[in-house]
């Protein structure tokens, strides 16, 4: 797979995406991660990026030449699956999102900042926009580092055991089961007994029976979805 990142902070994704997992998938040759610097592509001497809002109002909007500029060279090279805004006003980021997105070849994301992009990039070029939570981050880079992260670890070779990735919370719409390790006690805390007995049946109706208990006490919504 390969992501394109649009961004006008550049430096903001350089550790996400150069350590552990994510670093070992690139070098593996399994992904490819390029930032692009949206300034190079800016306007004029200044190479200016944003403008004040039509009709009035604070804050600066990116403006649609130098990423449509942006945009075109990289479509020059390569078809893109999918063309994501990363923005709070969006649907949220949630694991089916992550596995569909796993699937693609080529995909290019577009970080927001300021009030965000002028309306006419969503409507031109946008094929899907994205949120990681109702809250707002300074920027999208790391709400983009997020997003990659989740899909990037799905992709088959990435990490080390797959049968993971298949049951991490939210793959069945359930949280995890709880996990333990040695010590089998600690300060008189025991490891549940069935863990201990080997009876692999058994364990595995125990953490689907967790899974249910915690995912009804702490997030009951995800009981109700379907997708
Ligand atoms: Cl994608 N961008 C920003 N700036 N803030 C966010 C977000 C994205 N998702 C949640 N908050």
């Amino acid at each position: 797979m390969r992501i394109d990142i649009i961004s006008i902070a550049p430096n903001l994704l350089e550790s996400p995406f150069n350590h552990s997992i994510i670093k070992r998938a690139k070098d593996k040759g399994l992904i490819e991660i390029i930032i692009h610097d949206l300034r190079i592509y800016g306007l004029g001497n200044y190479k200016q990026i944003d403008d004040t809002q039509y009709g009035g109002g604070a804050g600066m909007v990116m403006m649609i030449e130098p990423i449509a500029n942006c945009i075109k060279k990289l479509q020059l090279e390569r078809d893109y699956d999918e063309i994501i805004y990363m923005t709070p006003d969006a649907k949220t980021l949630n694991q089916g999102t992550a596995n569909t997105l796993s699937l693609k070849k080529n995909i290019l994301i577009l970080t927001g900042h300021y009030k965000g992009v002028d309306q006419r990039v969503r409507d031109k070029y946008i094929t899907k926009e994205i949120s990681i939570g109702d809250y707002v981050l300074t920027g999208g880079e790391l709400a983009a580092a997020v997003l990659v992260d989740a899909v990037v670890r799905l992709i088959p070779g990435v990490i080390g055991d797959e049968q993971s990735a298949l049951t991490d919370s939210f793959q069945d719409h359930l949280l995890s089961p709880p996990v333990y390790t040695r010590p089998s006690e600690f300060d008189g805390m025991k490891v549940p007994d069935i863990l201990l007995t080997g009876n692999f049946p058994k364990i595995e109706d125990w953490r689907s029976e967790q899974a249910h208990k915690r995912t009804k006490e702490i997030r009951p919504d995800l009981l109700d979805e379907t997708s």
